[in-house]
């Protein structure tokens, strides 16, 4: 059998590609791009919340913020590990993202205004790449579809700790309520961009469900996460800030109101309120990292060299 018709089986028969199989230049590099683009997602993702570490209104938040933010490195790890099974380079990768060549997800250029960003982000931005996420892991790459398995266990856990700040936050006073409405309005749009263009925009969309790298397209997910949030919304006593939000009976789905496309356009070409204060402040940390790379790697080669000798 060929190649090609081996990877095609392999498709149709719902089994996984692993890294030793032959597999299209189009495939390995729609891969690589996805795959870096969600490890970039992760290491950007840590600056938002990172912001408010330091300033968490007690102990116990701080720990809880703290591990959230380590998981979020662990996820970027793993996935950049998961993107040189296919021949990727992380420090090229690491290249790509300072130097604006590759994308991370557009969510992240947003700033953190109060702790309240803290539950939402938790809540929606969470709950977005949960939508997105668990259909990933029977994505066809075998890799990247079993990262997905641990990583969306770990990022329910961020959910609910995220819902549960929200549900404390709205037990409190008028002005902790008040707090959780503004940062609710500031995120829900952002987090329905999360899931990318329209489908009669996306350029990927066709080929990659295809190949079984999506399972969905990113409009059936988004619709996915409006009909999840709604009653999670109720249950927190807040508004979405969408007058056009309602259920459609006939559809069976909620209808919602137009997303603003031009700022997902602009956030995503580099234009976002925070775009180039994240990308500078990752360059940084990796720069004035460059010691404790050069550390590690002469420790491995004096290893190396004694146990040659
Ligand atoms: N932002 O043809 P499509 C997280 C780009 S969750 C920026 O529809 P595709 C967890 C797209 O790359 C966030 N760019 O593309 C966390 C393409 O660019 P190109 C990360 C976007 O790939 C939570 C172009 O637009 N999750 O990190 C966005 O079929 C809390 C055309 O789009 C993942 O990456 C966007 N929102 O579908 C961490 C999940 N949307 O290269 C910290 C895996 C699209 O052609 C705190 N990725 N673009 O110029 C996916 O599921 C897909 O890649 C989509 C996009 C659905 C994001």
């Amino acid at each position: 059998m060929s190649l090609e018709l081996q990877f095609e089986e392999t498709i149709a028969h719902d089994q996984r590609l692993e890294p030793r199989d032959w597999v299209p230049d189009a495939y390995r590099s729609t891969m690589v791009r996805m795959i870096a683009q969600h490890a970039h997602s992760e290491i950007i993702g840590m600056q938002p919340e990172g912001n408010w570490i330091t300033r968490a209104p007690s102990l116990r938040r701080k720990a809880i913020l703290l591990a959230k933010v380590q998981d979020e490195a662990g996820h970027g790890l793993y996935l950049y590990s998961a993107a040189e099974t296919l021949g990727a380079d992380r420090a090229e990768l690491t290249e790509k993202l300072v130097t604006g060549r590759q994308k991370y997800s557009s969510i992240f250029n947003y700033p953190t205004l109060t702790f309240a960003d803290v539950g939402v982000i938790g809540w929606l931005v969470d709950g977005a790449a949960i939508c997105n996420q668990v259909p990933l892991c029977r994505s066809s790459y075998g890799p990247y579809a079993r990262a997905m398995i641990r990583i969306c266990k770990e990022e329910s856990f961020h959910q609910r700790q995220g819902y549960e700040l929200l549900m404390t936050m709205m037990r409190g006073t008028e002005q902790q309520r008040a707090m959780v409405q503004e940062s609710v309005d500031r995120w829900w749009w952002p987090s329905l961009m999360m899931f990318g263009p329209p489908d009669a925009d996306s350029s990927h969309t066709a080929q990659s469900m295809e190949w079984k790298i999506k399972r969905h397209t990113n409009d059936e997910l988004r619709q996915r996460f409006v009909d999840m949030s709604v009653p999670q919304a109720d249950a927190l006593g807040v508004t979405l800030p969408d007058p056009d939000l309602r259920w459609n009976a006939e559809r069976e789905h909620h209808d919602f109101g137009e997303i603003d496309w031009a700022e997902f356009k602009q956030v995503v070409s580099g234009n976002g309120p925070c775009n180039a204060q994240r990308v500078a402040h990752r360059k940084a940390a990796h720069d004035e990292g460059a010691w404790v790379r050069e550390a590690a790697a002469a420790h491995a080669r004096k290893n190396d060299e004694r146990r040659g000798s």
